[in-house]
């Protein structure tokens, strides 16, 4: 298998908003993380900056939605973060979802140390945590009909597309337990509470954690960590307004152009 040849295909597939075959079933989950990888190494090449590890899969509404049983990491760069309060524009975007997130915001540059345990490195990592906020995450596959295989989702980047982020709290606080309410145009199309994610969405770090020792994703001072969606996520479509409300952060609130 030509890992290079995929990961272009799959980089021009995101680039020029065009969709693509599912890869072989063949492909080992290690073989789809050297895939994204080669996939940030040619959008950094263009000039895109790495920000920070989003998590996906982290709750059963989105397991089930999507047909997989298994935690998945991303990565994030300056070029998919849309302002909170600006509209929203689909153009090169191929069949875009949107599912409300929780965000971590990491002070320091959090690198494995030699023989560290994911235990010990979840805690340094939720330690060097100074802030949380709503989000929200636009996630677009680039495989037909927004189909794929865990293999296959991991490969394109998590189907990562856009992420947009509400008002910083102070970290630590209370994240564990809060409702969520996520509305298009006013109407509600999900609910639940943020231990929807992993039980508590502190447990994000120790999946983290593993996925670092595992896989070695970066984690830059300042980075951005998506935990993952609470809920299913839904459909775009212009014109729309969509607003995501956890309990004790000021709602976030996007329109889509159009
Ligand atoms: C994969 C991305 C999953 C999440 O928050 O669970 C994800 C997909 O659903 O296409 O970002
Ligand atoms: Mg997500």
């Amino acid at each position: 298998m030509d890992l290079n040849a995929i990961a272009h295909t799959l980089d021009e597939a995101q680039a020029q908003a065009r969709e693509t075959e599912q890869l072989d079933a063949e492909l080992h989950i290690d073989q789809a993380y050297e895939i994204q990888s080669k996939i940030l190494a040619a959008r950094t090449e263009r000039g895109e900056n790495y920000i920070g590890p989003k998590l996906g899969f982290t709750s059963k509404a989105k397991m089930e939605q999507m047909g997989v049983d298994n935690i998945i990491v991303g990565f994030l760069t300056d070029s998919m973060h849309h302002a909170a309060g600006e509209p929203l524009s689909l153009e090169g975007l191929i069949h875009p979802r949107i599912e409300p997130e929780l965000v971590f915001k990491i002070g320091q540059e959090i690198t494995p140390t030699e023989g560290e345990g994911a235990e010990e490195l979840a805690t340094r990592l939720r330690e060097a945590t100074t802030h949380v906020a709503a989000g929200m995450e636009v996630i677009d596959s680039r495989y037909k009909n927004f189909k794929f295989s865990l293999a296959d989702v991991v490969a394109d980047n998590t189907s990562a597309a856009k992420f947009i982020v509400g008002d910083w709290q102070e970290f630590p606080r209370e994240v564990a337990g809060l409702d969520v309410k996520f509305l298009i145009d006013g109407e509600e199309v999900g609910s639940a509470t943020t231990d929807a994610i992993l039980g508590n969405p502190l447990e994000a770090f120790n999946q983290l954690a593993e996925m670092i020792l595992k896989y070695g994703f970066e984690v830059p001072a300042g980075a951005i960590i998506l935990a993952g969606s609470v809920t299913a996520a839904q459909w775009l479509k212009p014109g729309q307004n969509i607003e995501a409300h956890i309990e004790g952060f000021e709602p976030l609130q996007v329109t889509i152009a159009g």
